[in-house]
């Protein structure tokens, strides 16, 4: 990718194809196979991302969309405190739901800088042209990359209070020991009257979860066929994505919503350019993402430990999901 960018964002590091490949050889060495979820967002995966949220099936990001627009005011109010603050999003992707905080915002006059944060260079480009174009008035400081680079990058540049938006439940998308540490790690940037609104899919009928995750048009599997498929193009590779099938299971027990690319044969698979090839058997599985859904006691112990104080639990009609306000 062209290494470009508008000249008021801030760009750290570019994904490290290093890392990409020493994770890849990792996962792929290991028994079970894994390979990390985070790895989906190229260009073609964020596109596939987009199409997902408009499932019918996949009902997360219409619930927090219901959450945000039923209760704008209530959760702009709870932000404001004198001052101007800093409304930081970690993972701003196309920001359509915080476009909605935005607009709120911006109509009560209320002083704030809009920080969007993204791995994805096109995605904070892209939405800072809309944004300019929707919200003129709006101040935006963008940053891409690392999400702690980025925050590291912001304490020099701004004193300001800090709200951190982490939307979309892509915290499920961690391990709790990763949850744990993530809060944590966020603390370091965090001084007491900051907040953080985290989005919180909820456990709920464990078929309604299944069918978000392999829904009938076929999307979610193409968006995890799209990992062979970019580490292909990357390193030289010759997956046959033919040969895989993509499979989802949620486990109500632990919240756990799995994804797997399941080999459909005895296969070799060579990625030429990191001089790597390894054997899959029929029917073994990669393990692509997990996906975790919370209950609110889940929630709440979890902000117990990381020393988070739980302001409000902002949830939608049909409590599928869960937007939850912290306070440091
Ligand atoms: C980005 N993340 C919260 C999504 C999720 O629901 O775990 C990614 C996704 N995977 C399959 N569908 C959507």
């Amino acid at each position: 990718k062209p290494k470009t960018a508008l000249p008021n964002v801030t760009t750290l590091e570019e994904a490290d194809t290093n890392q990409f490949a020493q994770d890849i050889i990792q996962g792929l060495s290991g028994n079970p196979k894994t390979l990390s979820s985070k790895y989906f967002y190229d260009g073609t995966g964020s596109r596939l991302f987009q199409q997902i949220m408009d499932l019918p099936e996949y009902y997360l990001t219409r619930t927090e969309t219901e959450i945000f627009t039923r209760q704008q005011e209530a959760i702009t109010k709870a932000f404001c405190a004198p001052g101007s603050f800093d409304l930081v999003d970690l993972g701003s992707g196309d920001a359509a739901k915080t476009k909605i905080l935005l607009r709120a915002l911006v109509n009560q006059a209320v002083d704030f800088t809009y920080v969007p944060i993204d791995i994805s260079l096109d995605a904070v480009q892209e939405l800072q042209l809309s944004l300019a174009d929707e919200l003129p008035g709006l101040k935006v400081a963008p940053l891409t990359g690392d999400y702690f680079e980025a925050l590291q990058q912001l304490q020099t540049q701004s004193t300001n209070r800090k709200v951190l938006l982490f939307l979309g439940s892509n915290i499920g998308n961690f391990s709790y020991p990763e949850i744990r540490n993530f809060l944590k790690n966020l603390r370091q940037y965090f001084v007491a009257g900051d907040q953080l609104l985290i989005g919180f899919d909820l456990k709920k009928d464990p078929r309604v979860i299944r069918s978000a995750y392999d829904d009938q048009a076929g999307i979610t599997a193409e968006f995890n066929f799209n990992l062979l498929r970019r580490i292909n193009q990357t390193f030289n590779g010759n997956f046959n994505l033919n040969h895989f099938k993509h499979f989802a299971e949620y486990n109500p027990v632990s919240g756990e919503m799995k994804s797997f690319l399941v080999s459909t044969h005895n296969q070799e698979v060579t990625l030429h350019d990191l001089d790597f090839n390894f054997k899959l058997s029929a029917w073994e599985a990669i393990h692509t993402e997990s996906s975790f859904k919370f209950s609110e006691s889940q929630i709440k112990e979890l902000a117990q430990e990381a020393n988070l104080q739980t302001e409000y639990v902002y949830t939608d009609s049909q409590e599928y999901f869960a937007d939850v306000l912290f306070r440091v």
